[in-house]
């Protein structure tokens, strides 16, 4: 998020307005370059935003577009990009949004048959119409149709990343109101799901200070609509206007307030998850008790105890409710009737602290934004011991993957700073392509000159499971591979992936002595946890990455930590968290 993302979102958005509109040449190109120049300027542009001379200075910046730069650090918004948007359907900007869509080929699809929506979509590829349009071949019709029902499938749920930053920020407000004495996230985001539903957040505050706390939560400037407004019990949607090209981001978020002696119930039962919830509730029974988001009760058969004066047996904390159940206290990124509730103690799940180890970066030489002396700078500020450099190979032209002799110099630019920077482990490593047949994407000689092989899918992600898998165990298989990279590719509410059959793929990782990839990104995360726990089960060793290509994706760390708690990854089976000489020593088996 942040000004030159906002400016960068509003100016790719009316160059595509401007297509749809049936503009095309100098004026489209203008607003999507800009855009782009914009959205990875280093500085930010709300500082000089006033200042035009300065903006024109920017390469892709012109006096146009420098004036609507001033104009939205003004007002937020760009008044000759809401008239024309005005002049679109509003339903045509979700048709955009599907992947694979352009705005060429939408107009077209409004212009030539009326189609102002998803479902008007839907119907023209039903009834045949759409495939009277040019360059509209069977194959492309599937692609459609595909992407028309991976959107409808993941609708409303929002990656966890930007539902943390949105969550953080409300949790601040809150925290500020005056007698509010704690405020937590409940929920799927207390658990780490890689996709929310919506916010929940659990506040101790009595009498007015709870009054208050639930005022301030209704009228935060990003509350769009109050659905439910009581004393202790709220309701609201959000809409953030901040960050993503497409659009807005909305999000539900409910808010409780409670008294200090029932937080720990309250907050067991709306973290959830519901089914684990149903689970504990059997447990008490069993244990002739009564739970609820009140307390643990004795159960005398009625219903209701708390109103009743019954005292509970535990309500304070969860530790004491699980404690009282007879059961060990369970993660939150556990809590999804996964069989946790056969623990006999709390598992020693992995923690973002244990790694000091990341396997997997980008520097300029392919896509990433920082150079080998920045990226390793930035890695070591963040605790780091051990970073892999590991840019792409020769086939991924678009992310300026590397041809061979690239890469032997790029080893020697690698080598020369680790023997400069102290503090820091530098490896030589790639992340050579696993190309469609399940070669890679080097020859053997230079693969084994490098100290870190990831190799990971990129392209051809749509293939059947039996090529799919071939080609995987293929890469699982190749003796100088250390990691398998994003193993699936697919992208969270966009992109499927390769159908993996898991447990064979794990199979195959845990003898060849193969890691597996958590990519910690929140738009990967992949593996996803119920893989993690495959992998886990299945005894293949798993690692943790941030993929950075900028200093800001080792943010995401906490994301690929959460997937891996919620697989139930601890310390020993992630290779990130082994000791230096340990991983270095398992690096070196492989060459
Ligand atoms: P989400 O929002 O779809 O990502 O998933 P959750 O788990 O955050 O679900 P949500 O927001 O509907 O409910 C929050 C928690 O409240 C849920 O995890 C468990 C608790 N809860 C327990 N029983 C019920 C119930 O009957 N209805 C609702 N709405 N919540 C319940
Ligand atoms: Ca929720
Ligand atoms: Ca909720
Ligand atoms: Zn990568």
């Amino acid at each position: 998020m942040g000004f030159n993302a906002d400016v960068a979102a509003a100016l790719e958005r009316m160059g595509e307005t401007l297509e749809l509109l049936g503009e095309s040449g100098f004026k489209v190109v203008a607003h999507s370059r800009a855009a782009r120049v914009i959205r990875d300027y280093p500085q930010d542009l709300r500082s000089i935003a006033s200042d035009e001379k300065a903006l024109v200075g920017i390469e892709g910046v012109g006096k146009g577009i420098a004036k609507k730069i001033a104009e939205f650090a003004q007002t937020g918004k760009i008044a000759e990009a809401d008239k024309l948007a005005a002049q679109v359907p509003a339903g045509l900007f979700d048709v955009l949004a599907l992947q694979g869509l352009g705005p060429k080929t939408v107009r077209a699809m409004w212009q030539e048959l009326g189609i102002e929506s998803v479902a008007d979509l839907s119907r023209a590829i039903d009834d045949g119409s759409l495939a009277g349009l040019p360059r509209m071949g069977a194959k492309t019709i599937e692609n459609i149709r595909e992407s028309i029902r991976f959107a409808s499938a993941t609708q409303g749920r929002t990656r966890i990343g930007t539902a943390t930053a949105i969550a953080e920020m409300v949790l601040e407000r809150l925290r500020q109101v005056e007698g509010v004495d704690r405020v937590e996230i409940a929920g799927s985001l207390r658990r780490g799901r890689e996709t929310i539903g919506d916010l929940d957040f659990l506040a101790v505050a009595q009498g007015a200070a709870a009054e208050r706390c639930s005022e301030a939560f209704r009228t935060m400037d990003e509350v769009e609509r109050v659905l439910a407004a009581g004393e202790t019990k709220s309701s609201v949607q959000l809409k953030i206007d901040r960050g993503s090209r497409s659009g807005p981001v909305r999000i539900g978020a409910d808010l409780r307030v409670v008294p200090a002696e029932v937080f720990g119930s309250a907050w067991l039962y709306f973290t959830g998850s519901k089914s684990h919830n149903v689970r504990l509730r059997e447990r008490a029974q069993k244990k002739k008790l009564t739970l609820n988001e009140y307390g643990l009760f004795p159960d005398d058969g009625e219903p209701a105890p708390q109103s009743r004066g019954v005292k509970p047996r535990a309500s304070a904390t969860e530790t004491s409710i699980y404690k009282a159940l007879g059961l060990p206290v369970l993660p939150p990124e556990i809590r999804e009737d996964r069989g946790e509730l056969e623990l006999k103690e709390t598992p020693a799940l992995i923690e973002a602290d244990d790694l000091i180890a990341d396997l997997h970066a980008h520097t300029v030489a392919s896509d990433g934004r920082l150079t080998i002396d920045e990226l390793a700078q930035e890695a070591k500020s963040r605790g780091y011991k051990v970073l892999a450099i590991t840019d792409h190979s020769q086939s991924q032209a678009i992310a300026n993957g590397l041809k061979p002799d690239r890469l032997r110099e790029h080893i020697g630019a690698i080598r020369e700073a680790d023997s400069r920077i102290k503090g820091i482990r530098l490896l030589a490593g790639s992340e050579v392509d696993i190309l469609a047949g399940g070669k890679l994407d080097y020859e053997d000689d230079l693969l084994a000159e490098l100290d870190v092989v990831v190799a990971s899918p990129h392209l051809a992600l749509k293939q059947t499971e039996k090529h799919a898998m071939k080609r995987m165990l293929r890469a699982i298989e190749h003796p100088l591979v250390h990691i398998i990279g994003h193993p699936t590719g697919r992208l969270i509410n966009r992109r499927e992936g390769l159908p993996l059959v898991i447990d064979e793929i794990v199979a195959a990782a845990a003898e060849h002595d193969v890691a597996l990839e958590i990519n910690a990104n929140d738009r990967r995360l992949d593996l996803r946890d119920t893989h993690v726990r495959a992998a886990v089960e299945g005894g293949a060793l798993l690692s943790i990455n941030c993929d950075a290509h900028d200093a800001g994706h080792f943010d995401m760390l906490p994301y690929g930590v959460a997937t891996g708690r919620r697989g139930w990854l601890t310390a020993d089976r992630c290779i990130n968290a082994w000791g230096e000489r340990k991983l270095l020593n398992w690096l070196a088996s492989k060459r």
